[in-house]
């Protein structure tokens, strides 16, 4: 099975800038099918499940605040290779430091805040992707056709 599914957040910061259909458009541009998409406030204990690698870390509070501070668009991405190739079109993590022509590297900056905000979140493994689509949406299945 080659096709796999990854989750896509687009954060707080991308919706208040109105930059979800910049990001759809990326994805769906590079090739890939958005097969799931919902908007939400993410609640404190589903952005706890969603972060607990980064629970204890300095900014784990205010990454949750900051996730917590507007809505935020999920969607599940299929295609092959999906999960390295959305964090492929996402950049790396500091928005300053990502290439231009990613996602983040294009859209956002430095905030000066003591958390980063860059747009998007993108799953960083098929073992995460399965858990964090598990966590946005009950009851779709991880596994791609
Ligand atoms: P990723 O989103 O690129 O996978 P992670 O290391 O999983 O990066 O961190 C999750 C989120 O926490 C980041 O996207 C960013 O919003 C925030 N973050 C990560 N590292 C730092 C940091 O050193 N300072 C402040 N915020 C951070
Ligand atoms: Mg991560």
């Amino acid at each position: 099975m080659s096709t796999e599914r990854t989750l896509v957040l687009v954060k707080p910061d991308g919706v208040r800038r109105a930059l979800v259909g910049e990001v759809i458009s990326r994805i769906e541009t590079k090739g890939y099918s958005i097969i799931a998409l919902r908007m939400l406030d993410a609640d404190r204990s589903i952005l706890e499940r969603h972060y607990v690698e980064h629970q204890g870390k300095p900014f784990y509070e205010p990454l949750l605040e900051f996730m917590a501070s507007g809505p935020i668009v999920a969607m599940i991405v299929q295609g092959n290779r999906v999960i390295e190739g959305f964090r492929s079109l996402a950049g790396v993590t500091d928005p300053t430091l990502a290439t231009p022509g990613t996602i983040r590297g294009d859209l956002a900056r430095d905030q000066g805040t003591n958390v980063v905000q860059n747009i998007v979140h993108g799953s960083d493994s098929a073992q995460s992707a399965a858990r964090e689509i598990a966590i946005f949406f009950p009851g779709i299945s991880v596994e791609g056709k």
